[in-house]
């Protein structure tokens, strides 16, 4: 192939209908969400449903000892792929767009391509990667950081969930513990399609969202440790409540996004007291808190008063704590050169693009590690996502994966063979 065919387009049809399919894997009665935790039923068998479409495509599909699935055009050169791909897991209350767009809109890319018939430089691929959401084990991302030799194999397949189900037992139980070597081979390049999961681009009515970053991404978990009593008989003096240090370490976090401004953000989406009866002063709590910025420096900053927060509220209710961190990724910048062909195509198909950072961690920001990477965003609407209303219109869809097209053909030519 030498130039571009701009008039080269995806069905968009066939992908809505793929999104429509795989969102009724696990899908959440009453509404268009799907809940597709890692490694869970659900999760195997939305694997097992994209894994049939590569098939179909005759598509080389390898599975790796994490379990990411990855699909590769045959081709005769042998030379790297040109790959795109994301996540097809879910959080427990998700949409059936994050993840799901990224990974079908590149099989939907290589259908349209194997349809025209066009030859190319160098093949295409498209993948997903286990457990990118993190919700049941973490860290997140964690089949892309695996896959790109950021975490041993080993050691990923001993991390339990908080039920005590470990990595490798659950592959093994749905059968996706695969023989492909790890860490991969680095493809040529990676582009990711996703949605933006924020409110900018419908903010600002802009079509494509050319992400230039990711943020940094701080996951603590804190486990607070009192004394279990009588909810009526004990006097307050005598108590060591760790669920109202827990409501004070919530609180805080919101108080130090305010203090710090900028681009910080923070929350605990994820509380237990134990036992969690009504009539009993908790014995433990344990949260665990997600700080991001996009500035390492700050986000350190952040940890830093936080954790002295936590020290101090305990030692005033006489609780216990211990802290481990569950997910740490400073903010990844991406391919300067990836980042310019993703404008580049996006403008040729009258698109309006704007340029911003990540707030969500994403598989592309472990794919940078190992070869040129950058991201295209699509709109969200309403800025919703992580929650089962997450929508992005059809011709928004189509419009992310034309530019993800354009993007992956233009990639595989020779003036990207660096
Ligand atoms: O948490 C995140 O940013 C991503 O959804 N895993
Ligand atoms: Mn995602
Ligand atoms: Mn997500």
């Amino acid at each position: 192939m030498t130039s571009p065919d701009l008039a080269l387009s995806i069905d968009s049809d066939r992908l809505v209908q793929r999104l429509d399919d795989l969102a009724r894997v696990g899908a959440i009665e009453g509404t268009t969400g799907c809940a597709r935790l890692a490694l869970t039923d659900e999760d195997c068998a939305g694997r097992d449903l994209v894994t049939t479409w590569m098939h179909d495509l005759g598509l080389e599909v390898v599975i790796d000892g994490i379990g990411n699935v990855v699909a590769t055009m045959p081709h005769p050169s042998g030379r790297s792929p040109v790959m795109t791909g994301s996540h097809i897991d879910t959080v427990a209350t998700g949409g059936r767009y994050d993840g799901n767009l990224g990974v079908l809109a590149g099989l939907e890319v290589i259908e349209t391509v194997l349809t025209a018939g066009i030859e190319l430089h160098r093949p295409l691929a498209v993948g997903f990667f286990t457990d990118e959401e993190g919700s049941r084990f973490q860290p997140d991302m964690l089949g892309s950081l695996v896959y790109v030799g950021g975490l041993a194999l080993e050691d990923a397949l001993l991390i339990e969930d908080a039920a005590g189900a470990v990595v490798g037992d659950e592959l093994d139980r749905i059968g996706y513990r695969g023989a492909a070597p790890l860490p991969a081979a680095a493809p040529h390049a990676f582009v990711e399609l996703h949605i933006e999961q924020g409110p900018v681009l419908e903010d600002e009515d802009v079509t494509i969202g050319v992400v230039e970053s990711v943020q940094g991404i701080s996951w603590t978990e804190v486990t607070l440790t009192g004394r279990s009593c009588h909810a009526g008989t004990t006097p307050m003096r005598l108590r060591r409540d760790p669920g109202v240090v827990a409501a004070q370490i919530a609180a805080y976090v919101r108080e130090l996004t305010g203090e710090i401004g900028g681009a910080q953000v923070g929350t605990v989406g994820s509380l237990t007291l134990t036992p969690n009866l009504v009539n009993v002063v908790p014995s433990a709590a344990t949260l665990i808190v997600d700080l991001r910025n996009t500035d390492e420096a700050t986000l350190q900053e952040a940890e830093r008063r936080f954790r002295e927060f936590v020290a101090q509220a305990a030692a005033r209710e006489g609780v216990d704590v211990e802290l481990r961190s569950v997910a740490r990724f400073e903010p990844v910048a991406f391919d300067g050169g990836v980042i310019d062909l993703v404008e580049q195509c996006a403008g040729e198909l009258q698109h309006t693009t704007r340029r911003l950072p990540s707030g969500a961690g994403h598989d592309a920001q472990m794919l940078a590690r190992v070869c040129p990477t950058a991201m295209i965003f699509t709109k969200s609407v309403g800025g919703i996502s992580h929650n089962v209303d997450e929508y992005t219109a059809p011709e928004d869809l189509a419009a992310g994966a034309n530019v993800l097209l354009q993007t992956m053909l233009r990639l595989t030519t020779t003036e990207f063979d660096r």
